[in-house]
């Protein structure tokens, strides 16, 4: 049996210049480290980030998190199997207590979480991917590369938070990466072009100052079609609204800054996917408008819709959103829960629902590479992390390209339904 014989915590940097924890666990000398990611967008419902509410930092630092780390956590799980990532994460659970992991903080204990992951895959001498409950057949996952900015990641007023391309005719991820390089490059010389700025939001996708989202759905469509590619058949454009920051009293301001209703909001959409081929639209509604989804679901046919604020990669949310018949796609982003067991425990219900599974950076991100592993490690069809630009996203980009040449397969890609 490999024991946990050290735990260590520290304060780095993530993409925002925002201090997060990174920890890194040991079995004698070997060790491995992760890095908790930073939303912007959240979801209330989401598990707690502990931040320490000082001057010097802004109230951003995670010394507290840490303190949790090197002095509660460590002791708790010291002596026990590396490879036990459901005992180790149920002590932590159990430890914290609270219903969204107040007490520690999600962020001391996800870094931990994760850094568990990892050490066992390492001590086991397999890639990380196939340390997950798939055992063989891996696939890699479409890339939704969030190629133009808006809402909270970027400064330029407009409504919708993230533009994305999905490469659906790419039958290997090299494939895929090259549709989306000459897309994002064609784009680039269009915005120029326009005499717009180049320079790019929080998740490396283009912020040019338009505020209006049909402008910016028409230069993309622009340069999917100068780099050759059908729209709609070759490439899909989707979406992430981000609702939540839409919303007041039953209202949203989707379409433009007036705030309307739910019905003429879904009609704006309706218009928009014909209009613009759209596959997929994550969070068009706020996070409890439960009607608003079910409705929006029954009228969009074969879009694809996707819950992040919605769900939390929360499990009792999920269930909720089955029931109700909400959506049909659910994004996956661990430090919303804040284990890796709780998170795979999420996956498989998704999986074993119908659900796609969408593995998600957050805007405030690193140089970690754990999500891409997730990703093939549970067959996910796809992964949202960026785009191609700025090294954190990249980095899960490229992690994917070496995990694609290990498999040495022809045609591996997962399958989108
Ligand atoms: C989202 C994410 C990631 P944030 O809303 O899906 O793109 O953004 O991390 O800011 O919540
Ligand atoms: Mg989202």
């Amino acid at each position: 049996m490999s024991k946990v014989t050290k735990v260590i915590a520290r304060q780095v940097f993530d993409s925002r210049g925002f201090p997060t924890i990174e920890s890194e666990v040991f079995c004698g000398k070997i060790s491995s480290k992760a890095i908790c990611p930073s939303g912007a967008s959240t979801g209330s419902f989401e598990a707690y980030e502990k931040r320490d509410n000082n001057k010097k930092y802004l109230g951003k630092s995670v010394f507290k998190a840490i303190y949790n780390v090197n002095k509660i956590i460590s002791k708790k799980i010291l002596n026990k199997d590396i490879h036990n990532q459901e005992l180790i994460d149920s002590i932590l659970i159990k430890l914290d207590g609270t219903k969204h992991k107040t007490k520690l903080g999600a962020n001391s204990i996800l870094s931990v979480s994760i850094a568990v992951k990892k050490l066992s895959a390492k001590i086991k001498n397999v890639p990380l991917y196939k340390n997950f409950y798939i055992k063989k057949n891996f696939n890699l996952p479409y890339p939704l590369m969030n190629i133009i900015n808006g809402g909270v990641h970027a400064n330029n007023g407009l409504r919708i938070q993230e533009f994305m391309i999905r490469p659906d005719k790419a039958r290997t991820f090299s494939e895929a990466m090259s549709i989306c390089f000459s897309i994002i490059q064609n784009l680039k010389k269009i915005i120029k072009d326009r005499k717009l700025s180049t320079a790019v939001g929080d998740e490396g996708g283009f912020a040019p100052m338009i505020n209006n989202n049909e402008v910016a759905l028409n230069l993309i469509v622009k340069s999917i079609k100068k780099s050759g590619f059908v729209n709609g058949k070759d490439v899909s454009i989707c979406l992430d609204v981000a609702g939540n920051e839409l919303y007041k009293k039953g209202k949203y301001s989707i379409h433009s800054k007036d705030y309307i209703s739910i019905k003429k909001s879904i009609n704006g959409y309706l218009k928009l996917i014909k209009k613009y081929k759209i596959k997929s639209i994550e969070d068009p509604f706020a996070e409890n408008d439960w009607n608003a989804w079910s409705d929006f679901l029954k009228k969009s046919q074969d879009l694809q819709l996707v819950g992040d604020d919605l769900y939390v990669t929360n499990l009792q949310r999920l269930k909720k959103g089955f029931l109700n018949k909400s959506s049909n796609a659910i994004l996956i982003k661990p430090n919303q829960i804040g284990t890796v067991t709780e998170t795979l425990e999420v996956i498989k219900f998704a999986q074993k629902i119908g659900y796609q599974t969408i593995i998600s950076h957050r805007s405030g991100d690193s140089e970690d590479t754990f999500i891409s592993e997730l990703a093939v490690g549970t067959n996910s069809n796809q992964i949202k992390t960026g785009s191609l630009c700025r090294s954190e996203r990249v980095a899960k980009y490229n992690q994917l390209l070496r995990i694609e040449q290990q498999l040495l397969k022809k045609n591996n890609m997962a399958k989108l339904k």
